[in-house]
């Protein structure tokens, strides 16, 4: 290390290392430095975005003194890191985030009034980070800050999107996708122009002897693309570890122009060079469990994997330890299959570049790298075109051959003779083209596979990678159930609830230790506890209250029951299900008696969510919606008894909002589609209770909070597929009562019928896929009973004491001490006891 100071000159440093501030006062000074020296602003033109900035740097500034001292920490320390990889970390907001983590919100709440300004405000200047589509990114951020809030020594690499999830907007009931530009100021990040990897692309494989007779595998002539790391620190709760998340940008490699190009008169093909080049890290793709194989896609993933790939073997190297110790330093996570090609990455850099023989790296590569699946949806299992990867990466196409050769053998002396065996596990799927199945080269090179829940990993192993358990044994596959941040979805999203829940437990500690919940199950027939309780339930529903009627211009009563289906919008999810019963429950309502309408609970039903842009039957499912809530909320004779709102522009700032603001939520997919949920565990945290399908972590739900506190209807996903069979061979005995709500739909209640025959007609006339008519009846009377049940406030709220009091399990921090103890064999890294400490107060 030839860039530290010499031990006798580091007096001045000692002296004058920053410190961070602790007071309102010392907050202070240093938002209104900012806000005059690095914003160039004063008191005469501050409003609240410029607040919001000086504010961010301020804690910006806070967290990077214990994020250099971590960084210090952990490479003194020279244990096991581990590194994330995932193409997606749908973070949401920072600042509030950052001032809770290092437990400094009062004092920025004092200060921010002292200056003129109302926390909240100032909070809610913030762009979300939005570089994920849904479960699958939130979870890669939960787990983020569950690493750091634990002092696992773990680095996250992902992409630095220019563009984000799209921003949507509802026009006349139809999605519109609006570019979600969000790096115009971004404090939050810290650009390495230092820090760069040139990744090559196309180019063709030499193999050749040299002088001293040794064979040279070399990739050459491609095209360079660099990447710029932009370091992104990552806080943890109550302790000074601050972790780093690596975002890799993409530029051209001559930096602002090809120069010879530019000499010779061809400007405009030179900026396009650079503009090829930067596409790479442009967009976020914006599909939620689908692949569809574009080259761009592909792409971006092997730029992500080279260069964090580089990146941790160049931080192995200074270690100067032998390659065998390296899967003693170094844990690899994929999220999903999109990050596979690091296995080939790695197998590359092991022999051709670093000369070790293929056996004694390919044992090497299946020690380090660990792969989750996150789905078993046909659609959504990453296929790659051979003669795509065979332009594009030509010696990484090699090396996967070889893979798959040498695995077939293994598996050919295993199971001898069994020429269907070796075509089914096969990594080359042998279509037309061939394709490289990802999933496969993920399982093969890895010594650890999970699912997300136990259904879903009970599934895996019996479906899709059934083969697999036989060639390898069971062990080889796992299961971690999925888990979320306490911090952000009970501390942050709601703080007067986790307030509450502290002055009884006795302290702060259960966001840390998430089974201390346990200890509200004795207040759970508690008068005052149960009124304070209420209250506060019905204060964020006031508050979502307000933002339905900012953001849809209709007024919802936060009296009536809130039921709430928000995530992405899919077939398998079902907000086809919750439609339908809603215009079954309209039509029903036309019908009732005043008596007959005094037994209903008054419901405010809100749908949020996005479609993939090129998703036509999601984007109807939004349309009808829409619809059905123009023709029901401004139906006077229905008045308060039903509402049906769409809230536009779902993202994790909203789910804030509307998260603790919920009765009941809905996880209805059919059995056996989702892989766990993380939403369901976000609603029940906060008191809402659910409706929901034996599907996913809705079953470990279940089985933690009680069979008496879940509403579960519908198919076991061990009948979907007769139920399948069934629907294809006759067509006979279909739901009436369904059929009435798509009568009412043809009859044009909603507009235009034929804007929503193909939505019918796939449950018609297509052998309804997901279930929806198999499961109608039992969705309705689910929803029956919880109206009655709704009527009975003092064991409605028991009921969602109760439920919190048994949400201890859905921590992710006891996800990410799973995959510590399971899979990555790694122990946290001590902090000192004063430093906790300090961090706490
Ligand atoms: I594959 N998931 C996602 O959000 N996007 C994807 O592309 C894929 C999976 C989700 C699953 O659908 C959820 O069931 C799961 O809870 C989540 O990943 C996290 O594991």
């Amino acid at each position: 290390v030839e860039s530290s100071i010499p031990e006798h000159m580091r007096e001045a440093w000692r002296k004058f290392s920053a410190s961070g501030f602790k007071t309102t006062d010392e907050f202070e000074k240093e938002v209104v430095k900012h806000i005059e020296t690095t914003l160039a602003r004063s008191l005469f033109n501050c409003d609240e975005l410029a607040a919001y900035s000086g504010t961010a740097l301020a804690f910006r500034d806070r967290l990077v003194i214990d994020w250099n001292k971590t960084q210090q920490r952990q490479t003194f320390a020279d244990q096991k890191r581990i590194y994330y990889l995932s193409l997606e970390f749908l973070m949401g907001r920072a600042l509030d985030n950052a001032m809770l983590n290092v437990g400094l919100k009062n004092v920025a709440k004092d200060g921010l009034a002292d200056l003129g300004f109302r926390i909240e405000d100032v909070v809610n200047q913030e762009h979300d980070a939005a570089l994920g589509n849904g479960g699958l990114g939130r979870l890669a951020a939960c787990f983020l800050d569950s690493m750091a809030s634990l002092n696992y020594a773990a680095w996250g690499y992902g992409l630095r999107y220019r563009y984000g999830i799209f921003k949507q907007e509802i026009e006349n009931g139809y999605q519109v996708e609006i570019p979600d530009y969000w790096l115009d100021f971004n404090p939050w990040e810290f650009p390495r122009h230092d820090v760069t990897v040139d990744v090559q692309f196309y180019g063709w494989v030499n193999k050749y002897t040299d002088e001293n007779g040794k064979q040279v595998t070399s990739w050459q002539d491609g095209e360079v693309v660099v990447a710029t790391a932009y370091d992104v620190p990552v806080p943890g709760y109550g302790t000074p570890t601050v972790n780093n998340l690596r975002l890799w940008s993409s530029k051209a490699a001559s930096g602002e122009f090809d120069f010879a190009k530019f000499n010779a008169g061809e400007y405009e093909s030179a900026v396009g060079d650079q503009q090829r080049a930067e596409t790479i890290s442009a967009v976020l793709y914006p599909n939620d469990n689908l692949e569809r194989g574009k080259e761009l896609r592909l792409k971006q993933q092997y730029f992500w994997c080279a260069a964090s790939l580089y990146d941790i073997v160049r931080r192995f190297k200074k270690t100067k330890r032998k390659w065998s110790e390296f899967p003693d330093q170094v844990a690899i996570q994929l999220n999903d299959t999109h990050p596979t090609l690091a296995i080939v990455e790695l197998q590359r850099i092991l022999t051709d570049l670093e000369g070790l023989e293929w056996d004694v790296a390919w044992d090497i590569v299946g020690r380090t790298f660990g792969y989750t699946n996150h789905t078993v949806l046909p659609e959504a299992l990453e296929k790659w075109s051979v003669p795509l990867i065979q332009n594009l990466l030509p010696r990484h196409l090699q090396i996967i051959y070889d893979i798959n050769l040498f695995f077939l053998q293994q598996v050919e002396k295993r199971f001898p003779k069994d020429r269907e065996l070796l075509s089914r596990v096969s990594i080359i799927e042998e279509s037309q083209p061939k394709m490289v199945r990802m999933a496969y080269l993920a399982i093969v090179g890895s010594h650890k596979v999970n699912g997300v829940a136990e259904l879903h990993s009970d599934l895996i192993k019996t479906t899709i990678f059934k083969d697999f358990v036989r060639i390898y044994g069971p062990d080889k596959f796992g299961n971690v159930t999925n888990g979320i941040t306490p911090r952000r979805w009970l501390h942050q999203a709601n703080p007067r609830l986790s307030e509450l829940i502290a002055s009884k437990v006795g302290s702060y500690e259960f966001l840390k230790d998430l089974t201390l919940l346990n200890k509200l199950e004795a207040f759970a027939d508690d008068k005052e506890f149960k009124k304070e309780w209420a209250e506060i339930k019905y204060a964020n529903k006031v508050r979502l209250a307000q933002h339905i009627q900012k953001s849809t211009g209709v007024s919802v009563n936060p009296k009536a029951l809130f039921d709430v289906q928000v995530k992405r919008i899919h077939e398998y999810k079902r907000q086809q299900l919750n439609i339908f019963g809603l215009i079954h429950r309209y039509l029903a309502i036309k019908g009732m008696s005043p008596e007959e309408r005094k037994k209903l609970a008054p419901r405010v039903s809100i749908f949020g969510g996005k479609a993939a842009p090129g998703y036509w039957m999601a984007k109807t499912i939004i349309h009808l919606v829409n619809k059905v809530g123009e023709v029901v909320n401004n139906d006077k004779d229905v008045g308060d008894l039903l509402k049906v709102i769409f809230l536009e522009d779902y993202n994790v700032s909203k789910a804030e909002i509307i998260v603790p603001a919920s009765d009941i939520s809905e996880h209805i997919s059919t059995a056996g589609t989702e892989a766990s949920g993380t939403s369901n565990m976000k609603f029940v945290l906060n008191g809402g209770l659910i409706i929901g399908t034996l599907d996913g972590a809705n079953i470990e739900i279940t089985r933690e909070v009680g069979e008496d506190n879940v509403y579960l209807f519908g198919t076991l996903s061990e009948d979907v597929e007769d139920l399948r069979h069934k629907h294809f061979y006759s067509k006979t005995d279909f739901n009436p009562e369904l059929k009435k709500v798509f009568d009412f739909i043809k009859s044009g209640a909603f507009g235009d019928q034929s804007a929503f025959s193909a939505l019918i007609n796939g449950i018609v006339d297509h052998g309804d896929y997901y279930l929806v008519g198999d499961d109608f009846d039992s969705y309705c009377k689910t929803q029956d009973l919880i109206d009655e049940d709704y009527k009975d406030q003092d064991a409605w709220v028991t009921k969602s004491i109760q439920v919190v009091s048994r949400m201890g399990y859905f921590t992710s921090d006891r996800c990410i001490n799973e995959y510590a103890d399971t899979i990555w064999n790694i122990e946290p890294l001590q902090v000192k006891e004063e430093d906790e400490v300090r961090a706490r107060t």
